[in-house]
């Protein structure tokens, strides 16, 4: 039976285990991936292994979260991830190169290599047909230090397209169908994989669209084929050499498929506040609309941001909105400058933002009380925008234009706009320049607000204490660990601490800190999907800085899975859903033998306060079980 295109892939590279589905396998890393918000964590973790240089292919360092730079912290933090990118063999992508995904599809990513990066939308290069995997800094640090990465062998589902899409529908329309259908979660340990006869109607750019979000569903990745496209992608930035035709073969076997007919698509919307709440735009056509921001890793491309910017020409952005759009890299803004794309778009009343994450994070560019935002991003989670009353919505390029120009929520076939000329050119821009090689001969710089990375103790023989917290269902790590105006504490652990749970319940670091110095082991209990979204191992550390011990969910993600594991705390699911309801905030419990238990996978809670014995199951693999015990995988360094 022939493989499919993962799995031809994960063959090549696998190190341990059995490329069958649901088993424990390391795969080689050939490229990694940091952006500086998860970066300085991963590199002072690099730092704790003792290693002289970085040991695998190619291992970049992107600037692109943390640009507003209010206060000194996030400029000692560039210059500590230049100063040790310099020593330890990273190319550093500088501050203004723009975002590391949409960079490093241009740049470095080819097909049929494996990349993992500390940020769950790597899979963004799954659109030229590389594995790129989304992961905590600690495993993007054991990565560059040589070391295999662990994860399950997946489910890999087929999505068949047929035919092409209709004028002013696009990449971000596919990615949202598909997300209407499979959801935000359950789809842990699954690659989604893009085959049929519509794949070769989508551009590099547009795969990497729909592969970015893909995320979004919570699979480890999206892969495309690497065909003729990919080949004049790879030639349109000076790379065809590292051109390489991969495919599914034509029998291979998948585990499930979905069908999508492109010609049958209409322009979708993710509504508040969930990327898998979608409805088509027709339907909320008229709705008052106050900012639109066009950028992000997802839709920033240049062809993006030309749609965009021929439904703008000869119009104005309506009074009461306001358009910002940032291009996702200097390669884009250096084109749609030479092209004349930067003009329309200023002439529109576009206020252009730099080349960064900056909105799509909550770093800048908070809307207004009660306001309507429409957004190309990836994520509209509750509050990560940084004003929790408004409503985001997630759309195409298309989308966000006509609205901008008429103040309410439009599809933009009423447009009238002509895009049929609009296409990848066969050259592309490219300029080097902002990326540093290294020299190794830079001292490593840290500045004040600059921590070690704290460290847990060893699992022991009593785990008692009490629920420090109730969560329901779909909590992501920004529910955990909120970013925008806190995101310049990444570096200071101790601080940051402080703000964890803050737009769930802001006592909880205070009520947590106290149980953890009574001598307590402190308990989170969850609903299904915790722990979906971003990759930040901050959601693990930070909890584990505040004493807690062990999560009890319906079910956890499973980059966060892997993130709890390697810190140390316990990632458990209730083995019958219906005991989330028997346990309350504040009730005393207590881990029955818990050394004991991990070796069997099979655990028993005792709610002391309820009188209630309740089953819990670990899932986790030989590895991850020793991290457990260990206290967590920086104990372990001296086996790498
Ligand atoms: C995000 O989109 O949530 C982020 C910010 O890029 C994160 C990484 C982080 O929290 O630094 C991600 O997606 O992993
Ligand atoms: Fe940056 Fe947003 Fe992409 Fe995360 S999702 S990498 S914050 S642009």
């Amino acid at each position: 039976m022939g493989q499919t295109q993962c799995y031809k892939i994960l063959s090549s590279h696998l190190v341990e285990g059995e490329l069958k589905k649901g088993e424990s396998i390391s795969i080689k890393i050939d490229q990694t991936l940091t952006q500086d918000a998860t970066g300085t964590m991963a590199y002072l973790e690099f730092e704790s292994l003792g290693i002289d240089k970085v040991r695998n292919e190619l291992a970049v360092s992107y600037v692109d979260h943390n640009t507003v730079q209010v206060g000194f912290e996030n400029a000692d933090d560039h210059e500590y991830l230049r100063t040790v990118a310099d020593r330890k063999g990273v190319i550093y992508s500088r501050a203004g190169n723009g975002i590391c995904h949409q960079v490093h599809l241009e740049r470095f990513a080819l097909p049929g290599k494996t990349l993992l990066g500390s940020d769950s939308h790597t899979p963004t290069a799954g659109g030229i047909g590389s594995f790129a995997a989304g992961a905590g800094g600690l495993d993007v640090a054991l990565a560059m230090a040589g070391m295999p990465f662990s994860l399950i062998c997946p489910k890999v589902v087929e999505i068949r397209l047929h035919g092409k899409l209709r004028p002013f529908v696009s990449a971000k329309d596919v990615i949202l169908a598909v997300l209407e259908h499979f959801g935000v979660k359950g789809n842990v340990n699954t690659v989604f994989e893009y085959t049929g006869d519509g794949v070769k109607t989508l551009s590099v750019p547009e795969r990497a669209t729909i592969a970015n979000m893909g995320a979004e569903c919570g699979v480890t990745t999206s892969l495309f084929p690497s065909d003729e496209n990919t080949r004049a992608f790879l030639a349109s930035q000076g790379r065809e050499g590292g051109y390489v035709p991969l495919s599914a073969d034509e029998d291979a076997h998948y585990d499930e498929l979905f069908e999508i007919d492109l010609s049958t698509l209409e322009p979708l919307a993710a509504c508040p506040h969930s990327p898998g709440n979608i409805k088509k735009v027709s339907e909320l056509s008229g709705m008052k609309v106050n900012q639109v921001l066009i950028g992000s890793c997802t839709n920033s491309s240049y062809t993006d941001l030309k749609k965009a910017a021929a439904i703008l020409r000869s119009h104005h952005v309506h009074p009461s909105v306001s358009l910002g759009v940032a291009p996702g890299s200097r390669e884009v803004l250096m084109m749609i400058t030479e092209d004349g794309t930067l003009e329309t778009l200023i002439k529109a009343g576009a206020r252009i933002l730099e080349s960064a994450c900056g909105f799509c994070i909550g770093n800048h560019q908070s809307p207004g009380t009660d306001s309507v935002s429409l957004r190309t991003s990836n994520r509209n989670f509750y509050a990560r925008s940084g004003t929790a009353s408004a409503s985001l919505y997630l759309v195409s390029p298309e989308t966000a234009a006509a609205s901008a120009i008429t103040g309410v929520f439009t599809d933009p076939r009423e447009t009238g706009a002509d895009l049929s000329s609009i296409s990848m050119p066969e050259k592309c821009t490219v300029d080097d320049s902002m990326f540093l090689l290294p020299t190794f001969t830079e001292e490593i710089k840290r500045g004040p607000n600059i921590g070690e990375p704290p460290k847990n103790t060893p699992l022991p023989e009593i785990v008692m204490g009490h629920a420090v917290i109730k969560v329901g269902d779909k909590i992501t790590t920004d529910h955990i660990m909120p970013a925008g105006a806190r995101l310049k504490y990444r570096s200071n652990i101790p601080h940051y601490a402080e703000f964890v749970f803050e737009s769930v319940d802001p006592a909880f670091p205070v009520r947590a800190a106290e149980y953890r110095d009574k001598g307590e082991s402190g308990f989170i209990i969850a609903g299904a999907s915790y722990g979906q979204g971003s990759s930040r191992e901050h959601a693990a550390i930070c909890p584990m800085y505040l004493g807690i011990r062990a999560v009890v969910a319906i079910s956890i993600e499973r980059i966060h899975q892997a993130n709890l594991c390697n810190f140390g705390i316990l990632p458990l699911i209730f083995r019958n859903e219906e005991d989330y309801n028997s346990i309350d905030e504040g009730d005393e419990l207590e881990l029955l033998s818990p050394l004991a238990s991990l070796a069997s996978g099979e655990f028993t809670l005792r709610n002391l306060s309820k009188k209630k014995e309740i089953p819990l199951s670990l899932f986790a693999s030989e590895k991850q079980k020793a991290m457990l015990r260990a206290g967590g995988r920086l104990n372990e360094v001296k086996n790498i």
